[in-house]
C-alpha cells in the first residue's frame, strides 16, 4: 500500500516538473535574452610621441627632491612596448541621468613625492574624491573646473592633515587639479553622469561594463592627443571596440 502511495506521489511530482517546468525552459531556449554587455577594446599609438619633460623644479625645492632618486618626467603619454596607449578615457558619449555614483567606493586622488597620482582619473556625478597627502611638505590642492554648477575648491593640506572630500555635480572632462605650492603639480578629473567610462591601463585595454542594449557613441579622449568616436550596437553580447592615436 505505501509502495503504492509512494509511486502516486511520485506521478504528481513528474506531472508538476511536466507542466511547470519544461515550458519554461523551453521559453528560456526559444525566447533571445537583451542583457547587459560590455564593451572592451584596446587604444594603441601609432608614431613616436614628444619626449616627457623632467620636473627640474621639482628637483630644486629640497622637501620633494628628497622623496627621489633621480628626476622625476612627465607621462603625457603612457605608451607600451607596442604603441598600447595608457590613460585614455573611453565613455559613452552623452548619457545623463544615470550616475550610481552616491553608492559608489570613493576614488582616491594622492600626492607623493610632489606629484598628484594618478595623473588621470575619472568619477561618477555626486561620488567622492578623496584627495590624500602622503608626503610630510604642505600642499595646497586647487581645483578649476570650468562647467557651471562644479565648484572650484583652493584647500591647504598639512602633512597628516585630514582628507579632502570633493563631488561634483555635472559631468565635465578633465577637471584640472593644481598645486598653488609646486606650480608643476597636476591631475586631471573627469565626472560622468552615468557609470559607463574606463581609463586604458597600460596594455591600452579598457572596459566599459554592463551596458544595456542599445546605440552608443563610443569617445576615446587623450588630454593631449584629442578624442576620436565610434559608433556602436549592445544587442546580446560583449563589444569590442578598438581606437588608434596617431602622432605626425
Ligand atoms: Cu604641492
Amino acid at each position: 500500500m505505501i509502495n503504492f502511495i509512494c509511486f502516486l506521489n511520485f506521478l504528481k511530482m513528474k506531472a508538476t516538473i511536466i507542466s511547470t517546468v519544461l515550458p519554461l525552459l523551453a521559453a528560456l531556449a526559444i525566447t533571445p535574452v537583451a542583457r547587459a554587455a560590455d564593451i572592451t577594446g584596446t587604444v594603441t599609438l601609432k608614431g613616436t610621441p614628444p619626449p616627457e619633460v623632467p620636473y627640474t623644479p621639482l628637483m630644486e625645492n629640497a622637501d620633494c627632491a628628497a622623496m627621489h632618486q633621480t628626476t622625476p618626467t612627465t607621462h603625457f603619454y603612457v605608451v607600451g612596448p607596442k604603441g598600447e596607449l595608457g590613460d585614455v578615457v573611453v565613455y559613452l558619449k552623452g548619457i545623463t541621468g544615470k550616475s550610481t555614483g552616491a553608492s559608489q567606493p570613493p576614488v582616491v586622488l594622492d600626492q607623493k613625492g610632489c606629484l598628484y597620482t594618478p595623473q588621470i582619473l575619472a568619477i561618477q556625478t555626486g561620488q567622492k574624491l578623496v584627495v590624500t597627502n602622503s608626503d610630510n611638505c604642505i600642499h595646497n590642492v586647487h581645483s578649476v573646473p570650468k562647467v557651471a554648477g562644479n565648484e572650484e575648491h583652493n584647500d591647504a593640506q598639512m602633512p597628516g592633515g585630514p582628507n579632502l572630500t570633493y563631488t561634483y555635480a555635472g559631468p565635465e572632462m578633465f577637471i584640472t587639479f593644481k598645486c598653488d605650492v609646486h606650480p608643476w603639480m597636476f591631475a586631471w578629473v573627469s565626472v560622468f553622469d552615468s557609470p559607463y567610462y574606463s581609463i586604458s591601463g597600460t596594455d591600452g585595454k579598457f572596459v566599459i561594463k554592463n551596458v544595456p542594449p542599445g546605440k552608443y557613441t563610443v569617445e576615446a579622449n587623450h588630454r593631449k592627443l584629442g578624442s576620436q568616436t565610434q559608433d556602436v550596437e549592445v544587442k546580446d553580447r560583449d563589444v569590442t571596440v578598438n581606437f588608434n592615436f596617431e602622432v605626425k
